[in-house]
């Protein structure tokens, strides 16, 4: 530990924020390692079981609120954000409001992004310890039982939202998050102390399965980023159809928010779109293979889902065709779909084909329904519902980064 004291903190605090620019990181925060004021906040939620089948988020004990129970000899935690957001992906809007598309949320259309943020996180440290030889430090992202919210709002990068996220009010929440555990007495920042939704409550209206609960706590068993990613089981069949086309993950709370407004694209090759992954129809990700599916998600954090689950979340989303609004067009479509799912069933196992016939039955039922009704186009024109009266494909205001038409 000698070396500890051989060098200036002030100094050596702005060259860390310096080179995390450098490497990429939108903003670098530090704070110290007492999150007390978050542990009611984490237990509570466990006590509510919001965390659904997550077990790791329960097993560690205080060591998510406690950082040096994790990493003894901890003094300082370095917090880091990078932007995701790819600009010249197309439009989210028009994809979530075509129900025979496919919408996977705005993280997960490039690289995966747990090794890249590691890896430049390593070299933060690595940088840092050209400078003190006995630097101790852990590298985290996502992986490990780290409260990154708490320590990224106590670093000043941006205050915890009412749909629980960071938000800085200059660049909105369209980025990761990563800290390094470092046991250097570093000066702190100063933490960022007004929650900044003021009265909007964007996202909580907004949310299509209403998972944001009291105290802005996130139920994820009804969280669809929860039920389309981390849960392997039957989704409870009153939230299928709220579900609507996505696929993967969820961005409704994020896009709707208003410091969205502010966000700003990212710079990293790494997270730009894979075509046609921000584009793409529900039947022709549903007509891949399981080796179609291997191959094409090869470094994406898609692929981390497996193909059973891929072909439940599509199933949800192909028995969901059936809220289209009744045109010629969709009739087409619901066919070829119940073809299409009547062909999967028993190939997989009974928990996808659990979703395959509920969702095969809906497109019966629903193209009888249509074949019932066929009526002269104008009659359907006056008939049709308001767009935003059809749930979960809602046309509200959405917030995009300012700067989208600029790349
Ligand atoms: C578990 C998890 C999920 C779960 C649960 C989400 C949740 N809100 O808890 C699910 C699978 C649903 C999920 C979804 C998403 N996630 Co997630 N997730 C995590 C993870 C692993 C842990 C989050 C956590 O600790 N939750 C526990 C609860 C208790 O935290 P909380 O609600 O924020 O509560 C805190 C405060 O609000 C406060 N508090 C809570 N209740 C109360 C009550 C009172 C009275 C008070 C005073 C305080 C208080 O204390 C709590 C502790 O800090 C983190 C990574 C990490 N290790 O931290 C990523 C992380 C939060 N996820 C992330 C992302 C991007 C997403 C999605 C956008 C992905 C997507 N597009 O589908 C969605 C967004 C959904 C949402 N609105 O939260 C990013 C967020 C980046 C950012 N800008 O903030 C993170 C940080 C991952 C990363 N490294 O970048 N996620
Ligand atoms: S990610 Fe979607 S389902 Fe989850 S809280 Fe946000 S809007 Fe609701
Ligand atoms: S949508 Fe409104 S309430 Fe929700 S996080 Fe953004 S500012 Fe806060």
């Amino acid at each position: 530990m000698n070396n500890l004291t051989a060098y200036d903190p002030e100094q050596l605090a702005r060259q860390i924020k310096t080179w995390g620019v450098e490497l990429g990181f939108a903003d670098i925060g530090i704070t110290e390692c007492d999150l007390s004021a978050y542990e009611d906040g984490y237990f509570s939620w466990l006590d509510k079981h919001f965390h659904g089948e997550m077990d790791y988020m329960q097993a560690h004990g205080t060591k998510r609120t406690r950082p040096q129970e994790l990493v003894p000899g901890t003094l300082r935690l370095i917090s880091v954000r990078m932007n995701y957001f790819d600009g010249t992906a197309a439009n989210a809007l028009q994809q979530l409001h075509a129900p025979e598309r496919a919408y996977i949320s705005r993280y997960a259309l490039g690289k995966d992004y747990h090794k890249l943020l590691r890896k430049r996180l390593q070299q933060l440290a690595e940088k840092i310890r050209l400078q003190v030889p006995d630097l101790q430090f852990r590298a985290f992202t996502d992986s490990a039982p780290v409260l990154e919210q708490a320590i990224a709002e106590k670093s000043g990068l941006g205050f915890i939202g009412k749909n629980s996220l960071i938000i800085h009010p200059r660049a909105g929440s369209w980025f990761f998050l990563g800290e390094l555990y470092v046991n250097l007495p570093l000066p702190v920042d100063a933490p960022f102390e007004k929650q900044g939704c003021g009265p909007c409550d964007a996202c909580i209206r907004e949310c299509p399965t209403q998972a944001i609960m009291e105290n802005n706590q996130v139920d994820a068993r009804r969280c669809i980023s929860y039920l389309t990613i981390e849960y392997d089981g039957v989704i409870d069949e009153s939230l299928r159809p709220l579900i609507g086309n996505r696929i993967y993950g969820c961005d409704d709370c994020q896009l709707v928010c208003p410091w969205n407004r502010f966000s700003a694209f990212t710079n990293e090759q790494a997270f730009a779109h894979r075509a046609p992954l921000d584009n793409s129809e529900l039947l022709q990700f549903f007509s891949w293979t399981e080796e179609q599916f291997l191959k094409h998600f090869e470094g994406s954090p898609i692929r981390r889902i497996g193909y059973a689950k891929w072909t439940r979340n599509l199933a949800v989303a192909l028995g969901n065709l059936v809220q289209t609004n009744p045109d010629a067009h969709s009739t087409h479509v619901l066919q070829k779909a119940q073809q299409a799912v009547d062909d999967k069933i028993g190939l997989l196992n009974e928990m996808v084909d659990i979703h395959l016939r509920w969702a095969s039955e809906r497109l019966r039922i629903g193209l009888q329904q249509r074949l019932a009704e066929k009526k002269p186009l104008d009659s359907i024109a006056v008939e049709l519902k308001p767009i935003e009266e059809i749930s979960p494909f809602k046309v509200r205001k959405y917030h995009y980064p300012q700067n989208r038409k600029a790349k």
